[in-house]
Order: C-alpha cells, then sequence, then structure tokens
C-alpha cells in the first residue's frame, strides 16, 4: 500500500530550508516587489528566491518529478506532482505581519496526498499525510466541536480584483449576522490550518490557486473538517474554496448560499 509519510518529510524539509530564506530576506530593510494580476497582488524578490530554492531541492531529491508552483507556473500531471506557494499571504509578509507560510504539498493524479505548510516567522509546522492524521509541531488536530452557526468562527478572504470586492463585501456583511464573528487573515493555507486547528470553525474564499489550498486542505481534510475544493460545490460558485467543523458545516454553507456568496 502507498505510504505518502516520506513525502511529508520532504514537504518539511524543504519548507523549512525555503522559510528560513524568506525570513532573512524579511530582516533585511527592503523588500522589493512586483505587481500581477492588479495593483495590489503583488510577488516580492522573496517569493521569487523561495521557489526557486524549492524547485532546485525538489529536483535533487525527488528528480524529474514536476513542479507546479505560483510564480514560475507548472501543471498538474497524472502521477506525483509537487505543488508550491513559496511566501503564501505575501502581502502579509510585505508589511512585516508574522502570518504566512511556505505551502508544500504532493499530489497524485492532482489529489493531495501529503502536505507541509511552515510558518516562518514563527516555526510552527503544519503537516497532514492523507489516511495517517494532520499535526501541528508533531501534535495531532482536531476541528472543533461547534455546532451553533451563530456562535461559530468564520474565516474569509477577498480577490484581487475590485470588481469582484464589492459583491463579496456585500456576501461578508450578508454572513456578520450569521456567525459570531468574521475573521480576514490573509494566507489562505494557515486560515485552512486554522480550521484544522479549532481556531476557526469555517472558512471559504474565491480565487484560491492550487497552490493556496492544496496542502492546507489537506490538513484541514486529516483534522475532520468537512472540504469543498474548487470545482465541488457549484452553490458556493466554482472557483469556491470552503472548509468547515462537520457540526456546522451544512449550516454554514447554506448560510453562505442565502447570503450571495456563490454570485460574486
Ligand atoms: C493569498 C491567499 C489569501 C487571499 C489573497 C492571496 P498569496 O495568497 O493566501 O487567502 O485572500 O488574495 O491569494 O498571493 O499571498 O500567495
Amino acid at each position: 500500500m502507498f505510504d505518502p509519510r516520506p513525502l511529508v518529510d520532504i514537504a518539511t524539509a524543504i519548507g523549512r530550508e525555503a522559510g528560513a530564506l524568506v525570513q532573512r530576506m524579511r530582516a533585511s530593510a527592503v523588500v522589493s516587489f512586483d505587481t500581477k494580476s492588479t495593483s495590489t497582488d503583488v510577488v516580492t524578490e522573496a517569493d521569487r528566491a523561495s521557489e526557486q530554492l524549492v524547485r532546485t531541492r525538489l529536483s535533487e531529491l525527488r528528480p524529474g518529478e514536476p513542479v507546479l508552483g505560483e510564480e514560475e507556473g507548472g501543471t498538474v500531471v497524472e502521477g506525483l506532482t509537487w505543488v508550491v506557494d513559496p511566501i503564501d499571504g505575501t502581502v502579509n509578509y510585505l508589511y512585516g505581519i508574522p502570518w504566512y507560510s511556505v505551502s508544500i504539498a504532493a499530489q497524485l493524479d492532482g489529489e493531495s496526498v501529503a502536505g507541509a505548510v511552515v510558518e516562518p516567522a514563527t516555526g510552527r509546522l503544519w503537516t497532514a499525510a492523507r489516511g495517517y492524521g494532520a499535526f501541528l509541531d508533531g501534535s495531532p488536530l482536531h476541528v472543533s466541536a461547534t455546532t451553533d452557526l451563530s456562535l461559530s468562527l468564520l474565516g474569509y478572504g477577498f480577490a484581487y480584483r475590485p470588481e469582484r470586492r464589492q459583491r463579496q463585501a456585500d456576501a461578508w456583511a450578508a454572513m456578520s449576522t450569521r456567525v459570531r464573528d468574521l475573521r480576514r487573515a490573509g494566507a489562505a493555507s494557515l486560515d485552512l490550518c486554522s480550521v484544522a486547528a479549532g481556531r476557526l470553525d469555517a472558512y471559504a474564499e474565491h480565487a484560491l490557486g492550487r497552490w493556496d489550498w492544496a496542502a492546507g486542505g489537506l490538513i484541514a481534510a486529516e483534522a475532520g473538517a468537512v472540504v469543498r475544493l474548487p470545482g465541488s460545490s457549484p452553490e458556493l460558485g466554482e472557483d469556491a474554496t470552503f472548509a468547515a467543523a462537520p457540526g456546522i458545516a451544512d449550516a454554514m454553507y447554506s448560510a453562505l448560499v442565502e447570503s450571495g456568496f456563490g454570485k460574486v
């Protein structure tokens, strides 16, 4: 039987190396950056350097296996593909807010089987192997036991395109009276890890890249969350990512649909 755990070890080792690099670069006075899809969608020199390091190390440790990365692209193929977000939460990184990650996942035929999310600012390590559970620094993770939507804490995010943000804001405003509160932390991989740890009861966002959710989505699922990846929840939108504690998953899904989240 296929055991994905050795792939977690590789993702962890390389993620830690890339994390150390981006932290050294963060310590420099100026972090230079360019913009991508919009003026607010930034890529720093550290993003690029991190992805180059990960690609180099994967070519050494796993020669010939394809890589899909946020900055240099690639494709998911049959068999094993490595999916890399060199810095998830780039805007946080740019502003010096210590809530960003290096996220590395191994996918088999497009399904995540191993993942590591490294927090360079704190050294925390989130991991999961399919069928073997999810862990924070080696301790098992379990989602929250909440069953009351009105007492749930919902994580969310915005797309970069301004014209979509207003529609998203309207949906989040409608949700604000349905839940305890909302949190917008700015790093999808860590939002998904937060659901795994019970620090969020649910998380939803549109327009994520595969690299944003590939590791965090597996960690949340292995911790017991209901996870719906892009393409699996048409009522929330073809590019929606959803994760929730099982006790509120159905109610949260319905509330998001009723709030217009699926039409933003
Ligand atoms: C970010 C995501 C975040 C989302 C941002 C951005 P990046 O990824 O982690 O959840 O709201 O728009 O996509 O660009 O920092 O890797």
